[in-house]
C-alpha cells in the first residue's frame, strides 16, 4: 500500500514525516536512481548494506556508492552483472510443501542493459527492459541432486506476444513458449527437463522480436510432484459466499499512527484507551457495509492490542497497547453481522525499531535475494497469535506489500493466517503484478473498482478468475474514497473524490461478477470524518437494497428442460445474452426452468415473429405475456415475479400464439 496507492509517486510516503528512516529510504533511492540510469545493476548492491549500518556509517558509505557508480561508468561498460545470492542455486528435491522453485531475475547473471524497477527500501519489485536488446539474457547457475522433468510458470509483463525460449547449457531440447499480450500474467511456460548435476538456465531475448518485458521471475514445480501440490492449493481455498455476494464494505486505515483534525496525535495507550467502540458500530452500520477491513499497523507499526509475540520480539511492550481494542471492534461489529477483516503492514520501512529485530538482508530491494528466515519466524508468531485470539472473529486478513515476502514459504504462512479458524480468508498484495502464491483466496485489489478484466468471473459466478494473472483468486477492489488511505499527517482534510453514481455503477457492475468493493474511508482520530463521504455511503445502502444479488442463467443451462422441438441459434450478434437464443414455432411446446431462490425474471427477445406465452410458477397459471414488436428488441424482461419463499420453484412457458417463442436467459433472484 502506498500513499498514494500509485508506487511510482512513493516519494510522496516520505512527506508524511520525514522521520530518519524515511529520510534514508528516499537517500537511497536516489543513489540507486543514479546507478540504474548507469545501467549498474550489480554497483547498486554495494549502497545495499549502507542502508542498515549506523546512521553516520550509512551516510559516508552512500557517499562512495555514488562515487563508485560514476567512476564505473567509464571503467566496467562491458561487464556482465554476476549471479546473486546462493551459486549455485540447488533445488530442494525434498520437500513436501513450499516446494515451489523460484528463480529470481533481479538475482540471475545477466547483462547490464536491464535494469531493476526499484520502489525503495526494503521493495524488491521485478527487472525491466528484458527484451529490449538483442543480447539480453539471464543465467542461473542451479544444482540438482536427481534430474526431473521441471514446470515452469514465468512471472512477467509483456504488452506483446514475445517467443522466449529457457535452455539447460545451450541444449538440443530447449523450451520455447511465447507471452501473452495481457500485461502482468503468471504464465504457464511449459515442462523443461533438467538433468542431475550442476547447469546453467538461461532466458534470452529473442533477437528477432522486439518487446520491453518487465520480469519478475521463473517458478519450478518438479512435474512430478504437481498433482499433490495442486490439490494441496485446491484444499487451501476458502472463498466464503459471504464476501462474494458482500457487494461492499469498508475499509480503514485508521490507527495510533493518526490525527486529529487539528493538533498532535496521541500515545499508543491514550489512543486505544479513547476509542469509543459502540460509536465507530453505529458508524458503520450507517454505511450499510456488509464487512469492514481494519489495518492493525500501517504508518507506525504500533499494535493496540497485547499482542506478546510482538513483545518478546522487541524485549518491552513499547509497539502494543494494554487494551485490547482490535478484539473489542471485531467482537462488536460480528455481534451486528458485519464481518472483520485486518489489514497487516509488515512496518518494515516505517518502524526502525521494528526494523532492527528482523535481521533484514541488505541484499534484497536490489537482487530478492538473502536470509529473511528472522523476519518470517517473526511473522508467523505474530500472525499466528493475531489468529488465534481473534479466532471466529477474524474472518481475513490482507497482507500488504508482498513484494518484501515473495519469494516465500507461502504455505507456512497461509497455514499461520489460518490459526484460530480453518475458514479465514488470505490475500498477500502484489500490486499490478500477478499473484505471487496460490496459497490465497482473495485478490487484494489495490486501486481496482472490480471492472472486467482478463480472466474475469462470468456472470452469475462466485468471483473466482478462471484466467490471467489471478486465476483462482476471488475477484475483490480496494480503493480510496478520498485524498488518502489514511490520517498520517497533522492538520489534515479530508476531501471526498467519489460520487453517488460512480459509485453505483463499480457495485452493479462488480456484483454481478461476484466480486465485493472496499470502500476505504479516512478518519480523523477523534473518530469524525467526511459528512460528504458518509452522506454517499448512506445513500449507496438504500440504493443497493433495491439491487438484490442475483444469477444470471443463459438458454443452455442445464436446470431448464425443453419440450417439443426447439433450435439453437448462436452466435446471432443481436445483441441477446451469451449472443444465443433457443426457439421453437409450435404451439404447445414448452420451457420449464427450476430455480432455488426468491424470484425470477424470464428474459427473451421482441420480434414481429414472436407472440403469446401462457406462464406458470411452480405449476400454477400467472397470466400471457406478448413478446410482439415490429422490430428485433433484445434483452426484454417478459415476465418477473418476486417475493417467493426461499427455496426451489419452477416457472413454465407454453407456446400460444404467434410464429416463434424463444427463451435467452433467467435471472435469479437470491434475496426479496
Ligand atoms: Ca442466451
Amino acid at each position: 500500500m502506498n500513499f498514494p496507492p500509485c508506487p511510482l509517486s512513493s516519494s510522496r510516503v516520505h512527506n508524511l514525516e520525514l522521520k530518519p528512516m524515511n529520510a534514508m529510504a528516499l537517500m537511497s533511492q536516489k543513489v540507486s536512481m543514479i546507478t540504474i540510469k548507469t545501467k549498474f545493476v550489480s554497483l547498486s548492491v554495494l549502497h545495499a548494506p549502507a542502508i542498515l549500518s549506523n546512521r553516520k556509517g550509512r551516510i559516508m558509505l552512500l557517499g562512495a556508492g555514488v562515487l563508485m557508480a560514476l567512476f564505473s561508468i567509464v571503467a566496467f561498460a562491458d561487464t556482465d552483472v554476476p549471479q546473486s545470492g546462493a551459486n549455485p542455486l540447488v533445488f530442494d528435491q525434498t520437500a513436501t510443501t513450499d516446494n515451489v522453485v523460484v528463480l529470481m531475475a533481479a538475482a540471475a547473471e545477466h547483462n547490464p542493459g536491464m535494469t531493476v524497477a526499484n520502489y525503495g527500501f526494503p521493495k524488491h519489485m521485478w527487472m525491466t527492459k528484458f527484451n529490449d536488446n538483442t543480447n539480453d539474457y539471464f543465467k542461473w547457475n542451479v544444482s540438482l541432486a536427481t534430474g526431473a522433468d521441471y514446470h515452469v510458470w514465468a512471472l512477467l509483463n509483456s504488452k506483446a506476444a514475445v517467443p522466449l525460449r529457457l535452455s539447460v547449457d545451450g541444449q538440443a531440447a530447449p523450451l520455447d513458449f511465447s507471452t501473452r499480450p495481457i500485461g502482468w500474467d503468471k504464465l504457464d511456460a511449459g515442462v523443461i527437463n533438467i538433468p542431475a548435476g550442476t547447469h546453467i538456465l538461461q532466458l534470452a531475448a529473442n533477437p528477432g522480436v522486439s518487446g520491453n518485458i518487465d520480469i519478475k521471475s521463473l517458478e519450478l514445480l518438479r512435474e512430478s510432484d504437481k498433482p499433490a501440490y495442486e490439490t494441496r492449493v485446491t484444499d487451501f481455498k476458502r472463498y466464503p459466499s459471504w464476501f462474494s455476494n458482500a457487494k461492499y464494505g469498508l475499509m480503514l486505515q485508521y490507527g495510533p499512527w493518526g490525527y486529529p483534525k487539528t493538533g498532535d496525535r496521541k500515545s499508543l495507550e491514550d489512543f486505544a484507551n479513547g476509542f469509543d467502540v459502540p460509536r465507530f458500530v453505529d458508524m458503520v452500520k450507517a454505511t450499510g457495509a456488509s464487512y469492514v477491513i481494519w489495518s492493525i499497523s500501517l504508518i507506525t507499526y504500533q499494535l493496540a492490542a497485547p499482542i506478546k509475540s510482538v513483545d518478546d520480539i522487541m524485549g518491552n511492550s513499547t509497539l502494543t497497547s494494554k487494551r485490547d481494542l482490535i478484539g473489542e471492534i471485531a467482537a462488536a461489529l460480528q455481534s451486528n453481522g458485519i464481518h472483520f477483516c485486518l489489514y497487516y503492514h509488515s512496518g518494515l520501512n516505517q518502524q526502525p525499531d521494528w526494523l532492527a529485530k528482523q535481521n533484514w538482508p541488505s541484499t534484497f530491494t536490489l537482487t530478492g535475494t538473502g536470509d529473511r528466515s528472522t523476519f518470517f519466524n517473526n511473522w508467523v508468531a505474530v500472525i499466528s497469535e493475531i489468529g488465534s485470539r481473534y479466532g471466529t472473529n477474524l474472518d481475513g486478513f490482507f497482507f500488504d506489500d508482498a513484494c518484501n515476502y515473495y519469494p516465500a514459504p507461502f504455505e507456512r504462512l497461509g497455514a499461520a493466517a489460518r490459526a484460530g479458524t480453518p475458514n479465514r480468508m488470505v490475500s498477500w498484495n502484489a500490486w499490478i503484478a500477478a499473484r505471487y502464491t496460490d496459497f490465497q483466496d482473495v485478490l487484494f485489489g489495490e486501486g481496482y473498482h472490480g471492472e472486467n478484466q482478463f480472466g474475469s468471473s462470468s456472470v452469475g459466478g462466485n468471483g473466482v478468475f478462471t484466467d490471467g494473472p489471478q486465476m483462482g483468486l476471488m475477484g475483490h477492489g480496494m480503493f480510496t474514497t478520498e485524498g488518502s488511505w489514511g490520517i498520517g499527517r497533522r492538520n489534515s482534510t479530508i476531501k471526498t473524490q467519489i460520487n453517488l453514481n460512480q459509485a453505483l455503477g463499480w457495485i452493479k457492475n462488480a456484483s454481478v461478477h461476484g466480486v465485493s468493493l472496499s470502500f476505504c474511508m479516512e478518519m480523523w482520530e477523534d473518530q469524525s470524518y467526511a459528512q460528504t463521504t458518509m452522506d454517499i455511503l448512506t445513500a449507496l445502502d438504500s440504493a443497493v437494497a433495491s439491487h438484490p444479488s442475483y444469477a444470471i442463467k443463459n438458454n443452455t443451462d442445464g436446470d431448464i428442460k425443453y419440450s417439443g422441438t426447439w433450435t439453437v441459434s448462436s452466435g446471432r450478434n443481436a445483441g441477446d445474452y451469451n449472443d444465443d437464443i433457443e426457439s421453437t414455432a409450435t404451439n404447445g411446446d414448452a420451457f420449464e426452468f427450476s430455480f432455488t431462490g426468491t424470484g425470477v425474471d424470464y428474459i427473451a427477445p421482441k420480434d414481429a415473429a414472436c407472440g403469446s406465452v401462457d406462464i406458470y410458477v411452480d405449476n400454477v397459471f400467472k397470466q400471457t405475456v406478448n413478446a410482439t414488436s415490429t422490430t428485433y428488441q433484445p434483452l426484454q424482461l417478459l415476465f418477473g415475479i418476486k417475493g417467493l419463499a426461499n427455496g426451489s420453484h419452477t416457472i413454465k412457458g407454453v407456446k400460444k400464439g404467434g410464429s416463434s417463442m424463444a427463451v435467452d436467459a433467467f435471472v435469479v433472484y437470491n434475496q426479496p
